[in-house]
């Protein structure tokens, strides 16, 4: 009995340190890791969606796609954790409706978002006809998502993918 408890426990500690190890040393310095992607929120200056854009692909990394409610949180939070009290801050995330208004797709891949976050009313450019084809969190929906012009000047969050990431270190 006392044998088996000690196996149980020196497996929970391998997992535990493999995880531990692994947070370290999946991302690279200045990115942080959540599941199999690694984020960059830049807040330093602002750029419009397709800038942004271009900016994270520079990084080899793509404007974050967020594909469930878990991945939106932990986004959500990093914002949170460095915007917090900067009132109507906006931060690109990697969909447009550019191609057909109202359909949203995650750029380069065209894929449909499978979870949305819309903030009230959101989108809103075709019940109220305005030029808004691209996504961002806002604060003032509490970081819920909006459609929203995309030559404004937002802040925005890169993602790459963990694999990408251990090729580029440093
Ligand atoms: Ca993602
Ligand atoms: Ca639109
Ligand atoms: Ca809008």
């Amino acid at each position: 009995m006392l044998h088996e408890t000690v196996n149980k426990l020196i497996v929970i500690l391998c997992v535990v340190i493999t995880i531990a190890k692994g947070q370290d040393s999946q991302c690279a310095k200045g990115w942080v890791h959540h599941d199999e992607s690694c984020y960059m929120l830049h807040t330093k200056d602002k750029y419009n969606w397709i800038e942004s854009q271009m900016l994270c692909s520079g990084h080899g990394a793509h404007l974050a796609y967020i594909d469930d409610n878990a991945e939106n949180i932990f986004v959500k939070g990093l914002i949170m954790q460095n915007l917090t009290g900067q009132g109507g801050a906006h931060v690109w995330i990697g969909a447009s409706d550019d191609a057909y208004e109202g359909d949203f797709l995650w750029y380069g891949i065209d894929q449909p978002l499978t979870f949305t976050d819309w903030g009230p009313g959101e989108p809103n450019s075709v019940r109220l006809h305005l030029d808004e084809d691209c996504l961002v969190y806002w604060s003032n929906y509490h970081w819920k998502w909006a459609d929203y012009n995309c030559h404004a000047q937002c802040y925005y969050v890169c993602e790459k993918s963990v694999e990408d990431s251990s090729v580029i270190v440093g």
